[in-house]
């Protein structure tokens, strides 16, 4: 694992000097991508800089109800104003990640990559990486504090997005006690914790809905109901009209079963490769099973995305998942 705190007091230095900033999340943004490209721009904003937020995928219809500092454009071309002097990656383990339009067009140098995942390697002129943090949001706050900001208002909520879903509400291993002193934080700021979740959690549409009953109703096991794999179809996409997004987090349900100890979830992806989301629990090690399939993420989360049918996926990495399980949780 290689830190990449160096950098971070140029990064200050160079967001309070200069101007004319394009933030990007990561395509299909979560809650951590989108909460964090809000709270760039929050911060921006209150030292009075020009900026743009711009991702591909836009703002998935589960996040609308965030607060943003300003329109999130989807095109390049059609971004206002001066272009861009620096591009902040936040969230994004890679730059394919931002999408490739955008990959295409920036120059590394011109890059501030902030982020948490275990696997980025730093592909910024400047480079903060916090594995530690349990969401980029947290870094987001420090960044913010250190700026000379509170915590309050739409910013709070933005930073509270990320951390409420990047840590499941507070209960993966992720979550420090420093996450906790946030999340308190942020409600002395405002943030009004039930309702907010409300909307977050309790705000599905009826399609989401059966689509997660057939997902999870067709649920395979492996290893002795030691690996449980989801299968996230276009088929079953395409009929309950939903969006790629309405199936995140369907995942962390193939881990209720206490016998389970990894889960995989799979879905095609427009380019018709597939990507899959891996979860583990105790200590693990699913970032390095995705490692081998060109993927990345965190010890007991990681995802990627990789060639063949969705029966090759699943016959490869339901191998390499029995490969690191051993005896592990066998009774
Ligand atoms: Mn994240």
């Amino acid at each position: 694992m290689i830190a990449y705190n160096k950098d971070y007091p140029d990064i200050v230095r160079l967001i309070k000097a200069e101007n004319d900033f394009l933030v990007a999340g990561h395509v299909n943004p979560d809650g951590d991508a989108v909460g964090s490209m809000a709270a760039m721009g929050y911060i921006l904003a209150a030292l009075g800089k020009r900026f743009n937020l711009y991702n591909p995928s836009g703002i998935p219809d589960n996040y609308v109800f965030l607060s943003m500092p300003s329109q999130v454009y989807t095109k390049l071309v059609e971004l206002p104003g001066p272009s861009p002097n620096w591009y902040i990656f936040v969230d994004c383990g890679s730059m394919s990640r931002s999408g490739e339009e955008l990959e295409e067009a920036v120059n590394p140098v011109d890059i501030i990559n902030i982020d948490h995942h275990v696997a980025n390697r730093g592909y910024g002129r400047f480079n903060w990486i916090d594995p530690e943090a349990a969401a980029t949001g947290e870094m987001m706050a420090k960044l913010a504090k250190d700026l000379g900001l509170t915590l309050t208002g739409t910013l709070a909520e933005a930073v509270y997005l990320c951390i409420v879903l990047d840590t499941g509400h507070f209960s993966f291993a992720s979550t420090k006690a420093s996450t906790l002193m946030l999340a308190a934080e942020l409600m002395e700021g405002g943030v009004k914790v039930g309702d907010f979740n409300d909307q977050v959690e309790n705000s599905w549409s009826w399609g989401k809905y059966r689509l997660w009953l057939d997902i999870l109703g067709d649920t395979r096991t492996y290893s002795e109901g030691r690996i449980s794999v989801l299968r996230i179809t276009k088929e079953l996409m395409d009929r309950h009209k939903v969006q790629i997004q309405d199936s995140d987090g369907i995942i962390n349900f193939a881990m209720r079963p206490a016998s389970v100890q990894a889960a995989l979830s799979m879905r095609m992806t427009e380019s018709g490769l597939i990507k899959f989301s891996l979860r583990s629990k105790k200590n693990l090690d699913v970032q390095a099973v995705a490692a081998k399939f060109n993927g990345g993420g965190h010890r007991n989360a990681a995802a990627g995305v990789t060639a063949g049918s969705m029966d090759e996926v699943e016959a490869s990495l339901v191998a390499a998942l029995e490969n690191v399980l051993g005896d592990l949780g066998r009774v």
